[in-house]
This record gives C-alpha cells, structure tokens and sequence, in this order.
C-alpha cells in the first residue's frame, strides 16, 4: 500500500499540555507519527512518498479563512503581545449561556473576534487541551497536504491509500480548532473527493471520540455521509456532540450517524458496530469511503476506556475492504506509543487483504492481562 508521510509534522513539537487547568504530559506527540512510520516501513508492503503542495483553496472550502488566519498568525501574536508561555492556550470562551435570552441576530453583530491572543483562541477554540506551538501552522498545513495527495493516489486508481496525517483533525470544525486538531484533513479530503470526482463520499470515523468537526462541517450535506463509531459523550470528550440521536438536517437528514459505545467495549461489541456502520454507507452513493483511523480504542490507550486488541484491527480492515470502496485512509488519534504501529500494520495489511503476522513484543489481549 502507498502510505504518504511528512516530516513536517516534527515541526508541531508538544511537550506538554493542559488538562483540567493543570499542565501534563501531552498525549499527542511527534513520537506516534514516528512509530507509525519505523513499523511500517520494516514491514517492507508498504510504499513511501512525500505530500505534494495543495494549496489554501481546499482548506477554504471547508473552512473559514478567519480560522486560517487566526493559526497562521496565533503564534507570532504569542511572542508579539508578550504572553510568556511555552505554547498557546485559550483564556476566555464564549459560552452558549454568556448570550441567554439574546437573539442569534444580536450575538452575530455582537461576538467578534477579539485581538488580544487568549480571547482570539477562545473565540476560535474548543478547549484548553490543544496546544499550539511555533511550528503547528507549517504542520497542520502539511497534513491537510498529505490528506489531499492520498486523495490523489486513490482517484488515480490506487484500491487504497494510507494518508500519515499528524496532526489529526476530525475535532476541528469550521471555524474551529481543538482536540489536539487544527484543519480537518479528513473533511478536508472528503469535499475534495465530491470537488474533483463529482460524486458522492461517505466518512467512516473509527476514532476512540466522536469527530464532532466533521460531523458539523457535512450536517447539512446530503453528499457525504458520516457514520462514526465512539465513546459516549455522557463520559467522554467532547462530551457535547455524538449522540445517537444527531442524524443531520436539511439535506443532510438522515446522512449523519453516530455509534456511541459504553466503556469497556470488546472486539465482538466492536465488530458488531463496525458492520452497522458499514451497512449505513451501503446504502448510500459512492466509490470512495474516506477512514478516519485513530488507534486510541485500544485497550492500552491512556486516555481511551475501550478493551480492543491490536488483531481486531485486522479484522476491521478487512471488514472495511470488503466494502468495496476505494479508501482513502488517514490518521486521526492514538496514544498509546508502543503499540502504534503494531495496530496500524495490522489494520492496513487488513485492508489489503494481507495477513498479520503479530511481532512477538508485548502487548494487550484484554483488560487485566497484559501479556
Ligand atoms: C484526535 C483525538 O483523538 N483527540 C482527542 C482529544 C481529547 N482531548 C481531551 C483529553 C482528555 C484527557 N483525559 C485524560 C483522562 C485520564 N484519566
Ligand atoms: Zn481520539
């Protein structure tokens, strides 16, 4: 398979980040690109190339250009307003209840985006949890680049293509960052399909959170499905969409689907989620299924609560394959390092119908027996 890599990414260097107001150690890391890339280039089927330059255009037909702007510029703005910090965070966000009682009309004219750095971040962020440093812009930019060429390969005929996106992206909405995401490179890709190829696309999102961004950016939209398959946002980030009941509006009605699982999720409850997800895009339009792959359902993961295991993503790839769609694969999150790659190789051999011969290392096979 043709996997699409940048070391762009290693310019998006966290260290740390803050999670309930207190700063620990980040989860998302240039290490988990880095053991992606180390596992499957020593497994030897996989082919490497480099991103080609896409420009901002189809950044833009997803997003605001106020977004763009704002993480072009937030982190000159940083050092230039003298806030010490070692990467950016929000101070203040415009919470829904701060407008109680005024109209949509009032608060349009009346929120605007402010100029001092933390109220900006607020006024373009989700959360306090999703650093950004010097080189996040050049990153972020160069995901969307490897998203936008793994799109490429698969429209020039490839059955398959993995795109090695960091940062992720499904978080980031349309005019908003968060979730360690800063442009939604699946979003991203997907729309591009509809652009370039002029047909319909559908987003399978096997993330461990629901992909809110992508989930905003194509509610209205008939032509892209969403099905997503994540935690409950009862218990989990981002804990204010991706219930089952949000099936999209207007055109988009009926075009959105959400699979909320409980903590502890096994293989066989997953795979049984995997194939009413898939059911769900067959019966939409489409030969093009864009996999939003993150890794942090595994049972190891330290911010997930499933119990998967890295041979379901075997299975899951093969499952995914046999939808027989074209698939435009791209990396979402994952944290636990040492098993990154494992899970990938064994989820992209999956999808190409290859067999997974697990390297004898340690690793998880149910929760209270690790092995
Ligand atoms: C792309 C992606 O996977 N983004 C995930 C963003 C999650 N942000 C919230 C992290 C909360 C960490 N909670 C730690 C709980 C430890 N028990
Ligand atoms: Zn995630």
């Amino acid at each position: 398979m043709q996997v699409v890599y940048s070391p762009r990414h290693l310019a998006h260097d966290i260290v740390t980040e803050t999670y309930m107001g207190v700063e620990v150690p980040a989860n998302e890391v240039a290490e988990r690109a880095e053991r992606i890339r180390t596992a499957l280039e020593a497994d030897g089927g996989f082919a490497f190339s480099e991103p080609t330059d896409h420009g901002e255009d189809p950044i833009t037909a997803v997003h605001d250009p106020g977004l763009v702007r704002f993480l072009e510029a937030a982190w000159s703005e940083l050092r230039s307003q003298n806030v010490p910090r070692s990467f950016l965070s929000a101070d203040t966000y415009p919470n829904r209840s701060m407008f109680e009682g005024m109209s949509d009309e009032a608060i349009d004219v009346m929120v605007k985006e402010p100029r001092q750095i933390g109220g900006r971040a607020g006024f373009y962020g989700l959360d306090s949890a999703a650093p950004l440093v010097a080189g996040t812009y050049d990153a972020a930019r160069a995901a969307v680049d490897v998203a936008l060429t793994t799109v490429d390969l698969v429209l020039d005929g490839a059955a398959a293509a993995y795109g090695l996106c960091r940062p992720p992206g499904h978080h980031a909405a349309r005019s908003m960052y968060g979730g360690y995401c800063f442009f939604n490179n699946a979003a991203i890709a997907a729309q591009a399909i509809t652009a370039i190829a002029g047909e319909p696309v559908a987003i399978l999102d096997v993330d461990f959170h629901h992909g809110n961004g992508s989930q905003q950016i194509f509610w209205r939209r008939g032509d892209v499905r969403y099905v997503s398959i994540h935690a409950d946002p009862d218990r989990q980030y981002p804990y204010f969409l991706g219930r089952a009941d949000e099936t999209g509006e207007g055109d988009g009605r009926g075009a959105n689907l959400n699979i909320p699982l409980a903590a502890g999720a096994t293989n066989a409850g997953y795979l049984a989620a995997i194939d009413t997800a898939l059911g769900f895009i067959a019966e939409g339009p489409g030969t093009i299924l864009v996999v939003s792959l993150g890794f942090d359902t595994y049972g190891l993961d330290p911010i997930g609560d499933f119990a998967l295991t890295t041979d379901v993503y075997h299975e899951v790839g093969q499952r995914v394959a046999a939808s027989d769609r074209r698939l435009v694969i791209l990396q979402e999150g994952g944290y636990h390092r040492p098993s990154l790659g494992e899970s990938a190789r064994a989820w992209l051999r999956g999808a190409e119908g290859r067999s997974f011969d697990p390297l004898p290392a340690a690793g998880f096979t149910g929760r209270g027996s690790v092995v």
